[in-house]
C-alpha cells in the first residue's frame, strides 16, 4: 500500500477564483482539490490536500511527510521565493518533491524568478494553471508507483 501523496499549498492560495483570474485561472482551491483527488484515484493513489498561510505550519507538514507521505507536491506560493526554512525542511525529506505554480513566475516580476523549492524538486510545472496540479499527480504516480495500468 503506497502512502498518501501530500499536496501542499502556500499563502494566499485560499483566495483563488476570487481575483486575478487572468494570472491564476478561474478554479478555486476547492475545485483543484476535487480534481486532484479524482486524478490521484485513477492512479490508485490517495491525496492529503492542505493549504496554509503560515510558514511554520508548512514546515510542520513537510516534516510530517517524512513518515506519512510517499511524496510531496507543493505550490509554495510566495514562500518559494523567500523561505530557507521550507528549503531546509525539504532537505530532510528523502521523498520525491514536485513544485507547481499556476502562473509562470519567470514571465513576471524578477523577484519571482528564484525558488528555493526548485533546488530540491525532482521537477517543476509552471504556467499551466490548475492543469499543472494534475500533471504533477501523473508524474508523482510514476515516481511512487501508482497502480493504474498495472495488472497486479
Ligand atoms: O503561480 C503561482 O502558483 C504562485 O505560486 C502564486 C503565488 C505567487 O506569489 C507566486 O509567485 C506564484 C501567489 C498566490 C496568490 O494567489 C492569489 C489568488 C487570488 C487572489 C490573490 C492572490
Amino acid at each position: 500500500m503506497v502512502l498518501p501523496v501530500y499536496v501542499l499549498n502556500g499563502p494566499n492560495l485560499n483566495l483563488l477564483g476570487s481575483r486575478e483570474p487572468e494570472v491564476y485561472g478561474r478554479a478555486t482551491l476547492g475545485d483543484i482539490e476535487k480534481a486532484v483527488k479524482a486524478r490521484a484515484k485513477s492512479h490508485g493513489l490517495i491525496v492529503v490536500f492542505r493549504q496554509s498561510n503560515h510558514e511554520g505550519e508548512l514546515v510542520d507538514w513537510i516534516q510530517e511527510a517524512r513518515t506519512k507521505a510517499s511524496g510531496v507536491i507543493i505550490n509554495p506560493g510566495a514562500y518559494g521565493h523567500t523561505s530557507v526554512a521550507i528549503y531546509d525542511a525539504f532537505k530532510a525529506l528523502d521523498k520525491p518533491i514536485i513544485e507547481v505554480h499556476l502562473s509562470n513566475p519567470h514571465a513576471r516580476e524578477p523577484f519571482r524568478r528564484h525558488s528555493y523549492v526548485t533546488l530540491v524538486a525532482k521537477g517543476v510545472i509552471m504556467g499551466l494553471a490548475d492543469k499543472g496540479y494534475l500533471l504533477a499527480i501523473d508524474a508523482m504516480a510514476d515516481l511512487v508507483g501508482g497502480t493504474a495500468g498495472k495488472t497486479k
